[in-house]
Parts: C-alpha cells; structure tokens; sequence
C-alpha cells in the first residue's frame, strides 16, 4: 500500500471544506492531454519550453546517488530526431530543489544549452549552474538518423561528482489519451464507462522527446535539507525562456538575463488533469506557493468532485499536489532496487517518481476512492536502460515493413 504523507494544514483544509460545500457548480471535466505535454496553450505555442514529466529517484545501483529527470518537447518523431531534437539555447530548464519542507524551493540546477551550429553531429553544449555547486559545461548527445541511436555520453563533472546527460530519448511517459478523454466525456455526461480504457494504446509509443538527466551525490543534497519531514527531498522542474524586456539594445538580452517562465511540472497530470482549461497557463506560471494558499484548490476540488471522489481521498490527493506546493517528494531513506530505474514495491511514486512508475493508475486509484481503474496502459513500449541516464534508446527511423510502434 502506498504511503502517503496525510498532514493537511489546517488553512487548506478550511478552504478545500469551503470547496467542497460550494461544489456544486457543475464545470465541465478539463482536457486531457499527457502527464504534462501540451498541458496549457502557452506550453504548447513553446514546444522547446514544454516539459513532458519531471522524475526523481535513487540510482538502485548507487543508492548514494540522486537521480534528476525531465522530460521537454514531446512526440519528436524517429524520422526528424535531428532537425527536431534540438535543445532552445533560449530557454532555461531548471530543477527546482525544496529542502526545508515548505512549499517554496530553496535549491536550483539550472541547465542551458549553446545554440545548435556545425553540423547535424556537432553536439551542442550544456551549461549546468547551481546555487549550491560550482558548476560545468558538457556536451549533449547529438541525435542521428541511423539504424542504432548514438550511445548517451555521460559526463561526470570532477568537481563534484555530478553526472549529466542531455539528448534525444525514447519518451519514458505511457498513457492512453484518447482512451482518458472518452471516458472523461463519458463523466461528464454522467454516465461514466471505464470501458473505454480496453483500447489499452499508448499515446507516447514510438516517439521520441528531449531528456535532460542529473546524478547527484547524496552527500551534496543532505547538507540542504532542514526541517524537512520524512528526510525528503522535493523536485519540480520549470522552464524560463529568455527574455529581451529590460535590455536597452533592440536584439540584445540583458546581463544578467532575465527570463519569463513557461512551464512547470512536479506531480504528474495535476495541471492538465485537475487544472479546468482557464486555469491552465495561470497554474504553469505560478509557485508551490501558490499551490499551498490554495490558489488552484477549489479547481481542484471542483473536478475531483465531478469525478466522484470522495472528502477522504480529495483530502489525500490535496496533501500530495496542494498542501506543501506541487514538488515530487522523495524519501532518502527509502532504499530504491531493480532494474530500469528501480522497482521494488513501495519506493515509487508517490514517493518520488520513477520511470516504471504508472503513476496514472495510480492517481486513477485515488480518483476512484481507492478502486482498481486504469488506462491498461501499464509499461513503456521499450525497455529503460539498468545505468544513468535510464530513458530509454531514442526510437529510429525503421526499415521498410517494420512496424514504427506508434499507437495513436
Ligand atoms: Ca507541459
Ligand atoms: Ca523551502
Ligand atoms: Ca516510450
Ligand atoms: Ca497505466
């Protein structure tokens, strides 16, 4: 059985129980897209901004070791792996750390890319920044068109033991969406039918996204924490897009740079599951703390209610995406074993996220007022690799008659 974490502060639950009373606006069920891929319009007009699913779990062959995922510009198809697996050297993906228990961060590794010149193999460099490290630059991993994916290069910085990998990857996220919006549809019509989840397709089969990959000692993160219950780290990524606001020089960016965020992501699927349509590219832009106010939680509850849920398991889902900010919280105390990433019963989501992880049964479950219900999509459609970065080899072009594995 999951552990969750079912502390409510008491603000939030005077306003989820306000929610609650005052849930009887019948707002229709949002959209559902992914986790988080094309989860708000302005995320999906930034396509090199979009964060796909954010991951944090211990490395199950060095449990000493954390590791950092997150996913961005989605559904890149195996035939234009170069043209489109280009990381934006305009864009800033960021993981944000919180080490203190609260719902602000108070950590970042920041990552940004030099723009993509020379040729298609020239692989484009990576600038990793922190305030808690002293940072280093790397090359990304260039995509090819061959038959066999470049092998990921890995750099493992000297100076502090952190290992980085960025490139073109399977995407590890599976999930039926059309099999989700139907039966979305079915709800709202009031007439729920779990049976649309026998298509059992994964939307995310056979294409390819962008990986960013972090492996970070245990004993840089440990220092951090203060406070923080469980001895558990929190991690959201977030995107910024450079901005030219500010710089005196028409074409110029302003030094320091300042960026303008886009998107955010920690728990999957709150934004494009939980969020009403509105809302969506107001939640992207705004904090954990926001989250903990309770900015977003009549949303929340409204749609929770709509599905059925319960005040018990409204209550638990609040606690993991609202009470203590949208953050992934993982416990370093809980030992993480197995292959692809690990998976051993009870070490993932929602402790942390793994890549084996099938988090949308898992919030499915919750949804359902602890019932089985699920979209039959259960494993990623290729195998997650045992060693860092552990995404998956990038999908390629296939030959003549070979089936490309996509699921639409
Ligand atoms: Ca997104
Ligand atoms: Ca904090
Ligand atoms: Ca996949
Ligand atoms: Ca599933």
């Amino acid at each position: 059985m999951l552990q969750l974490d079912l502390r409510v502060r008491r603000t939030v639950i005077v306003a989820l129980a306000v929610c609650l009373s005052a849930a009887a606006w019948f707002a229709p069920l949002p959209r559902i897209n992914a986790a988080d891929h094309g989860d708000a319009p302005l995320a999906s007009l930034d396509r090199s901004a979009d964060i796909g699913d954010t991951y944090v779990f211990r490395d199950p062959n060095d449990n000493n070791r954390i590791v950092l995922i997150q996913t961005v510009q989605g559904f890149i198809a195996p035939q234009e792996a170069v043209n489109f697996g280009i990381f934006d050297s305009n864009v800033r993906y960021r993981f944000e750390l919180e080490t203190t228990g609260d719902p602000l961060f108070d950590y970042f590794i920041d990552v940004t890319f030099s723009p993509k010149t020379g040729t298609p193999a020239t692989p484009q460099s990576a600038f990793v920044t922190s305030n808690f490290f002293t940072g280093f630059s790397a090359p990304a991993t260039a995509a090819n068109l061959a038959p066999t994916p470049p092998a990921p290069t890995v750099t493992t910085d000297p100076g502090t033991g952190i290992s980085f990998y960025a490139g073109v990857s399977d995407d590890p996220f599976f999930f039926d969406i059309p099999a989700f919006a139907r039966f979305v549809a079915s709800v709202n019509a009031g007439a729920p039918d779990p049976s649309f989840f026998n298509r059992a397709r994964d939307s995310f089969a056979g294409y390819n996204t962008l990986t960013i990959a972090v492996s970070v000692p245990v004993a840089r993160i440990q220092p951090l924490l203060s406070g923080a219950a469980n001895n558990s780290l929190g991690v959201n990524a977030r995107t910024a897009r450079l901005s030219a606001a500010g710089t005196r020089i028409p074409g110029r960016f302003p030094t320091p740079p300042t960026y303008t965020n886009v998107d955010r992501a920690g728990i999957p699927a709150v934004n494009v599951a939980l969020i009403p349509f509105p809302r969506k590219n107001e939640f992207n832009l705004a904090t954990g703390l926001d989250d903990a106010r309770g900015v977003f939680a009549g949303d929340i509850v409204a749609t929770l209610t709509r599905f059925g849920t319960n005040a018990t398991n409204i209550g638990i889902l609040a606690s993991v995406a609202v009470v203590q900010g949208d953050f992934l919280r993982l416990n370093l105390g809980l030992a993480n074993t197995g292959p692809g990433g690990g998976n051993n019963a009870g070490a993932g989501f929602p402790n942390g996220r793994r890549l084996v992880d099938d988090v949308i049964d898992t919030i499915l479950f919750f949804i359902a007022n602890q019932n089985a219900l699920g979209d039959n999509v259960n494993a990623n459609d290729v195998a997650f690799r045992d060693t860092f970065p552990f995404v998956g080899a990038a999908q390629q072009p296939r030959d003549s008659g070979v089936d490309d594995n996509t699921r639409n």
